[in-house]
This record gives C-alpha cells, sequence and structure tokens, in this order.
C-alpha cells in the first residue's frame, strides 16, 4: 500500500481535505462548503487555523516538516504532533477540563482537530495588556499537581508507566530543541543565538564566561535528561495558557516527554517572574502597581496550591512503586510517608528554582525569545528589564540549595525591579 504523502494544509484546500470527515461534519454542520478558514499560528513551530461552520467552530492544528520560526534549513519530524495528541489525553485524564478536547487525529498528515477556546486568549498577552485572572494561579497550581504526580510512580503502575516512558522517549527531536536551546546555546556564541545589542554585551559576556553558572546549567541539563519522573508538559510557559477571567487551560504539549517534575513548575514561574520584569516595558499612564503585586501572589498561590494539592494526592492516591505504604502508613507510621514527602518536595523546590534560572536566560539570550521582553520597542528600556530578568536567572540556579522561600526571591525581584542602572 502506498503511504499517504504529507501536504501542508492551507486555508482553500483545509474544507476540501477535511469535509468528509463525520466527526467534523457533526462538531461543525454537514454543509463544508461554507466553513470559514483562518490561519492564526503565531508559534515557533506549527499551522494553526480556526475553522467556523453553521453548527459550531474548532481548531485544526499541523506539525509542518521544520521548525517555522527558522523554515526549512531546520527539519522537524511529524511525529511530534502523535505525542502531542498522546499528551493530551493523558492529561485530560489526570487534570479533566483543563486541556482543549480532542475530536480527531490523524498521524500521518500531522493533524489534531480540538477544541477552539472562545473567548480565551494567550495568558502571556493578557498579562502584557495588564489583565489579572483570579483563577489562574489555583487552576495552573492543580494542574502541575495532577498530572506530575499522577504521570509519575508516585501514582501510576509500574508496567503502564515504563510502557509510557517507552512512547514518549522517540520524542527525540523535540527534546533536542530543549536540550540546546535552554540548556547551553545560552551559555555560548551558537549560531542562532540573539540579544539586545549593545546595551546587554557587557552582561552576556559574563554571563558566559560564568563557571559556576555554566555548571549549574550542564547539571540541570542533566537532570533534564536522565530523571525519567514523570510525564512533562514540557514547555509549560504563559503561552501555553489560555484565558478568560474564569477559565484556565492548557495548550500545546508536542515537547511532552518523561523528565523531572520540578521542569514543568520552573519553567511556568520562570514566566510569571520575566513578565512582572517586563512590566516596567508596558506601563504607559496606567500604574501597573497592583498588576506587580499580583504577579507575585500568583507565582506564590502557584506554588502553595502545587504543594498543598501534591500532598493531598501523596497522602490518597500513593498507589505506585515509590515510598509504598507497605512501609509508613501500613505500619501505623504515617509520619515516615510525611518524612518522604517533605523530602520529595523540597528536592522539587530547588530544581524547580534552577530551572526557571535557565528559562529565563534562554529567553533572552538565546533563539526563542518570549513577547514580554521582545514588545518592548525601546531597546534600552528593553534592556534595562532583560538585565534584571538575567541577574535573577544567575541567581535562582546558582544560589538554588540556599534560597528558602518564595518570600525572599520575591523581595530580591522587588528590589532589582526598582534597580536603575543596566
Ligand atoms: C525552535 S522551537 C523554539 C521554542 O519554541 C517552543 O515553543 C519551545 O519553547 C522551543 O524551545
Ligand atoms: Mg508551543
Amino acid at each position: 500500500m502506498e503511504m499517504p504523502v504529507f501536504e501542508a494544509l492551507n486555508v482553500e484546500t483545509l474544507p476540501l481535505r477535511l469535509g468528509q470527515n463525520t466527526t467534523l461534519l457533526q462538531r461543525l454542520g454537514e454543509d463544508w462548503r461554507s466553513w470559514k478558514v483562518r490561519e492564526v499560528g503565531d508559534g515557533n513551530l506549527n499551522l494553526v487555523f480556526i475553522v467556523e461552520g453553521s453548527a459550531g467552530s474548532a481548531i485544526v492544528k499541523q506539525a509542518l516538516p521544520y521548525v517555522r520560526l527558522v523554515g526549512e534549513s531546520w527539519p522537524l519530524p511529524l511525529k511530534r504532533s502523535f505525542f502531542e495528541y498522546h499528551a493530551l489525553t493523558r492529561q485530560a485524564a489526570r487534570d479533566p477540563g483543563r486541556v482543549p478536547e480532542v475530536f480527531h487525529f490523524d498521524g500521518e498528515q500531522a493533524i489534531i482537530v480540538m477544541e477552539f477556546l472562545s473567548p480565551h486568549i494567550i495568558l502571556r498577552r493578557g498579562l502584557i495588556e495588564g489583565n489579572q485572572y483570579p483563577n489562574a494561579a489555583r487552576d495552573l497550581g492543580l494542574f502541575l499537581a495532577r498530572t506530575l504526580f499522577r504521570g509519575s510512580d508516585f501514582s501510576m503502575k509500574a508496567a503502564t508507566r515504563k510502557a509510557d516512558v517507552a512512547l514518549f522517549a522517540d520524542n527525540v527531536e523535540l527534546c533536542d530543541i530543549t536540550e540546546s536551546l535552554v540548556f547551553s546555546d545560552p551559555y555560548f556564541n551558537a549560531p542562532l543565538n540573539r540579544h539586545t545589542a549593545p546595551q546587554l554585551d557587557g552582561l552576556v559576556a559574563a554571563l558566559r564566561a560564568d563557571r559556576d553558572l555554566k555548571v549549574e546549567a550542564q547539571r540541570l541539563k542533566h537532570l533534564f535528561a536522565t530523571k525519567a519522573e514523570t510525564l512533562l508538559h514540557g514547555d509549560l510557559h504563559t503561552g501555553s495558557v489560555m484565558v478568560t477571567p474564569a477559565e484556565t487551560r492548557v495548550i500545546d504539549p508536542e515537547f511532552a516527554f518523561y523528565g523531572p517534575i520540578a521542569f514543568d513548575v520552573g519553567m511556568l514561574l520562570a514566566n510569571f517572574w520575566m513578565n512582572y520584569l517586563a512590566q516596567q516595558g508596558h506601563e504607559q499612564d496606567d500604574n501597573r502597581r497592583d498588576m506587580r503585586r499580583y504577579l507575585l501572589e500568583a507565582i506564590e498561590t502557584i506554588w502553595e496550591t502545587f504543594r498543598s494539592e501534591f500532598s493531598h494526592l501523596w497522602r490518597t492516591e500513593r498507589n505506585g512503586i515509590l515510598y509504598q505504604r507497605a512501609l509508613f502508613e501500613d505500619q501505623d507510621d504515617s509520619l515516615g510517608a510525611e518524612q518522604a514527602l517533605d523530602q520529595v518536595l523540597h528536592d522539587i523546590w530547588q530544581d524547580m528554582l534552577g530551572f526557571a534560572g535557565i528559562e529565563m536566560h534562554r529567553r533572552i539570550l538565546g533563539l526563542a525569545h518570549n513577547a514580554d521582553f521582545e514588545l518592548i520597542e525601546d531597546p534600552d528600556l528593553r534592556a534595562r528589564c532583560e538585565s534584571k530578568a538575567l541577574k535573577l536567572g544567575r541567581h535562582l540556579a546558582c544560589n538554588r540549595r540556599h534560597i528558602h522561600s518564595l518570600a525572599e526571591i520575591n523581595g530580591l525581584v522587588e528590589r532589582l525591579e526598582k534597580e536603575i542602572t543596566l
């Protein structure tokens, strides 16, 4: 049998190509010729279409065989769509209602058809505009705890988890992006790097010459590559979250693979800290004092919710091969289980701070920058904001074993924000 050839969709061909799919016809309406199609993808990798019919709407996401941000010179396999689909199904089971519902998956054409979230917007965009989302931090803390705990050996049957580790181990190329772009490229003059120049040149040179920082970045890469602890989202920044004032949904888990719990937590918190340090570049007549307070509180809420939900799951759903009840609760030693929980959370805390620091560096020094800083037009002002995040990132990565509370970090963040010099 001949293999169907991959073909990228466009707004004209999409109805013709998907108009025979019964699931879609049910969702969107039978008259596929009148579907309205818009391409809205602004991410680094894929095509994303909104399709509206007489009966409803859907998102059609298609992977391209290359990195959209860079072009065909950087090939990237279509199978990332398969991993995204499988991650979405697992996340939906582990934290119901938090990810878009999947309507249809076509592995050969790398297409996922899923729920169109409306009127949701990308959280990063909303935060840049100075909007507050009262439920987002708690929802994200719950998502982290539930997906990361329930995808681990604390909870899963060993055979199921090992099969899943094997399945996601094939997401090699997307892991390679993270391994290079996050953990290594920022710390040397890699070809695709860029930063705000010349303003940041001195600081960038100092960071690249910083032996302690380079060693910490590599220790964190070592952890990322070898600690297959749980099924990660793998790219959980504020651009992977969609919100309304009431609702929070997590999208885009194509980087999913088995790695350290602390990675998703650290990456997410880093993006809140970066948004905080970018606020100065976005405030105009509006004073962003309340917004800054909201962001620091959101960081505390994410972490505290994560801790408390993780602890709850530890006490109620710890049925995997690790820290078995037979050794603790069943021997009337609940205190032992609590002591072990403290140790596990302590390790996550220290590693999460490190991953957060490295994530801040790569968004300012590497290939993939974030809109929080990029949308600040004045390069001097942008560089002032970025330099604060670079310093914070270095502190978190190198001193994480001596940092004991978020209050301590948030105090430092407030002092940094008030600094005037570069
Ligand atoms: C080449 S891909 C660059 C970045 O975009 C994705 O969203 C990930 O964050 C990746 O590191
Ligand atoms: Mg993405």
